[in-house]
């Protein structure tokens, strides 16, 4: 099995964090892969042309990051990052939900960047930064409530944090938010994380 990923990648950096922390790595071989350079051998296996994407040993490919993430569940006897049933499961997920979809406005704000001057929309990247900044406000609510055991939802949403960190110093989300603050200082110890970390 093979993973295309690039290092910077905040939707392929929470797959690299849940195939280490269900002890699955030895068996998946992970491939450093540009998506910005169209390489062949990704648009061959995902049309999308994004990572991350998970090649199968029999040549299938499965995207997107939620999707790999529910296909490493299945595998291996590690303690499961999604609860079954129940509530639980549906906390879990809307965490993993929410760190999505501030990953998608963080990422979304980057590639804005990066258009050329008269193309970009400042009106975009206010709602986009709004979305993140209420996330920020209300993330801590959405972790609070998955006490002990790792879950999907905390590995998510640390990913998310470590990408505001790598591409969005200027936001400061640690102001006002020190609660948030240490649960990722302790959360990024973890080696999952350090492993994965892209500076
Ligand atoms: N919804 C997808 C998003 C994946 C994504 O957008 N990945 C970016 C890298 S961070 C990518 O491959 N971009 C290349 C492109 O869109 O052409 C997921 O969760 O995996």
């Amino acid at each position: 099995m093979q993973l295309l990923y690039s290092p910077t990648s905040p939707y392929a950096r929470k797959c690299r964090v849940v195939a280490r922390e269900r002890g699955l790595i030895p068996g998946i071989e992970e491939v450093d892969c540009n998506p910005h350079e169209d390489p062949a051998e990704l648009q061959a296996k995902n049309p999308l042309g994004r990572v991350p994407t998970l090649v199968l040993d029999d040549g299938r490919a499965v995207f997107d990051s939620p999707v790999i993430c529910d296909f490493l569940e299945g595998l291996g006897s590690a303690p499961p990052l999604v609860p079954g049933v129940g509530q639980g499961k549906f906390q879990v997920l809307v965490a993993a939900a929410l760190a999505q979809g501030m990953t998608d406005s963080a990422v979304n704000m980057v590639m804005e960047s990066r258009r050329p001057e008269g193309e970009r929309s400042s009106t975009a990247v206010e709602r986009w930064r709004a979305s993140i900044l209420r996330g920020l406000d209300s993330m801590m609510d959405y972790l609070a409530v998955q006490p002990g055991p790792l879950t999907l939802g905390h590995i998510a949403c640390g990913c998310t944090l470590g990408y505001l960190d790598l591409r969005h110093g200027d936001m400061a989300w640690r102001d006002g938010r020190s609660t948030l603050a240490d649960w990722f200082e302790a959360f990024n110890a973890r080696p999952a994380m350090r492993e994965t970390d892209p500076n």
